[in-house]
């Protein structure tokens, strides 16, 4: 099975995780976050999954709801959603990502499986999680960390690693200040990617015992894994190996869209001429839910202004009416006007661009409207006074931004 953990806030995308949980954030036009992690199991021919919730869920837990219907309950297939529900103590919420299996373990005992994969609902990749497991089952270990090398430089915000020449864990370190570099190449450093397979007879014991600690923080990453790690039996997956590429012999593509500038480049690069994340992979699909909508429409309005949009991903349903777009991705039902311009601009579903508008390396919220007239990116710290601008220069518009600057005016 695959257990999703889904519970986690995700602070850096401030204002885009006011209302929803990261798993639930839009990204790629139609799809959410966590339908990269689901559709991975799905594709991976995992038919049990369960995701854990707990912050700010509902639209998550809509999300699921609507979309995630693949499963045949008559084989026992299921996709099973565990808000934290105090099941085991009153006034205990889920103090950790292992305390979130821990207070299911009745749950997944009923589901009868020898293997779980756990897994975060908050990375925008694909693998082939069979080969993982493949690689557990035939290795003996306790657990399977999937890893993968990143510079050093951003090594300090994961668990890294070291292993042996048997890919065997020898060091675990989480979030280190200072990260080690690979012996072969000092400027890079191997980091789990928070996803691990186990023998669930093994994990089941380990739980029980975390949960009567009152040192543990009850978390994979500060407490199990370390530990496991320096008992010896901790083995290491490269993401090399299991990386769905697409076409074959691209880079291997992961990323964590955690930070408004990650999560704005990540959206953008797939505008590119050949995008190192391919959508359009009929192989490996992203499932997920859809809303009903009519095709994009694309008109020149009565001045003879052409709607059009060039290097642009945009979504069914959109009205692009007189406006020029460039390198922009508008998801499901947006609607832009005449005189406007959108560059490097991703706007969530519902957003609504009135007329004279020019944007640029921008963010816009679900369901904002854009008053006549706004113009975003040209002038930073005029756009600081009213919206939220990285020190790389996007800026995020939500509707509540919008509202003080107008009353303020
Ligand atoms: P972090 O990225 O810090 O480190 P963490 O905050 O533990 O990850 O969250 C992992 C996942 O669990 C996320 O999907 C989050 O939403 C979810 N989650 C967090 N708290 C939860 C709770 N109380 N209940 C349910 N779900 C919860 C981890 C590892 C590192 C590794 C990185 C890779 O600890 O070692 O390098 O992931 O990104
Ligand atoms: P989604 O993320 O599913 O597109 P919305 O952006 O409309 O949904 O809302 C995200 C979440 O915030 C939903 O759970 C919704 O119920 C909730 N929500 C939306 N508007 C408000 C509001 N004004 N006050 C409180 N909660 C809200």
């Amino acid at each position: 099975m695959a257990f999703v953990l889904a519970g986690g806030r995700g602070s850096r995308l401030h204002e885009l995780t006011d209302t929803r949980v990261k798993p639930a954030v839009y990204f790629g036009g139609k799809t959410r976050i966590i339908d990269f992690a689901l559709s991975n199991a799905l594709n991976s021919g995992i038919r049990k999954i369960s995701v854990a919730t707990q912050y700010k869920a509902h639209s998550l837990i809509r999300h699921l709801q609507r979309g995630w219907t693949f499963f045949r309950a008559e084989r026992n297939e299921f996709l099973d959603i565990l808000p934290a529900s105090q099941r085991v103590d009153e006034g205990m919420w889920y103090r950790g990502t292992a305390d979130a299996v821990a207070q299911n373990i009745d749950i997944i005992d009923s589901y009868d499986i020898d293997y779980i994969v756990i897994l975060a609902g908050d990375h925008v990749y694909k693998m082939d999680y069979e080969v993982m497991i493949a690689q557990h089952a035939e290795s003996g270990a306790d657990v399977t960390v999937g890893c993968l090398t990143v510079d050093r430089s951003e090594a300090s915000a994961f668990g890294c690693m070291a292993v042996d020449g048997q890919d065997r864990v020898t060091s675990f370190l989480e979030k280190p200040k200072d990260p080690p570099g690979l012996p072969e190449d000092p400027d890079k450093s191997l980091v789990s990617m928070g996803i691990y397979v186990f023998t669930w007879s093994f994990l089941r014991e380990r739980l029980i015992e975390d949960m009567a600690s009152d040192t543990s923080s009850h978390d994979f990453g500060k407490d199990l894994i370390p530990e496991i790690v320096a008992k010896g039996t901790a083995q290491a997956h490269r993401f090399e190996d299991s990386c769905v590429r697409s076409p074959a012999g691209t880079p291997a593509y992961w990323r964590d869209v955690g930070t408004l500038d990650a999560f704005w480049k990540a959206n953008i690069n797939l505008t590119e001429f050949a995008p190192e994340l391919d959508l359009w992979d009929r192989d490996w699909p992203i499932w997920t839910y859809s809303e009903l909508a009519p095709p994009a429409k694309f008109i020149h309005d009565e001045a003879d202004r052409r709607g059009t949009a060039v290097s642009s991903l945009v979504t069914g349903g959109c009205i692009v009416s007189g406006t020029e777009i460039r390198e922009s991705l508008l998801f499901t039902m947006c609607h832009t006007n005449s005189y406007s311009s959108l560059n490097r601009v991703v706007a969530l579903p519902y957003v609504y661009v009135a007329r004279h508008a020019r944007l640029k390396n921008v963010v816009i919220n679900r369901g904002v409207h854009i008053p006549e007239g706004l113009v975003v990116g040209e002038d930073p710290v005029e756009d600081a006074k009213w919206f939220r601008v990285t020190d790389n220069g996007v800026t995020l518009i939500t509707q509540r931004m919008l509202d003080r600057r107008e009353a303020e005016k």
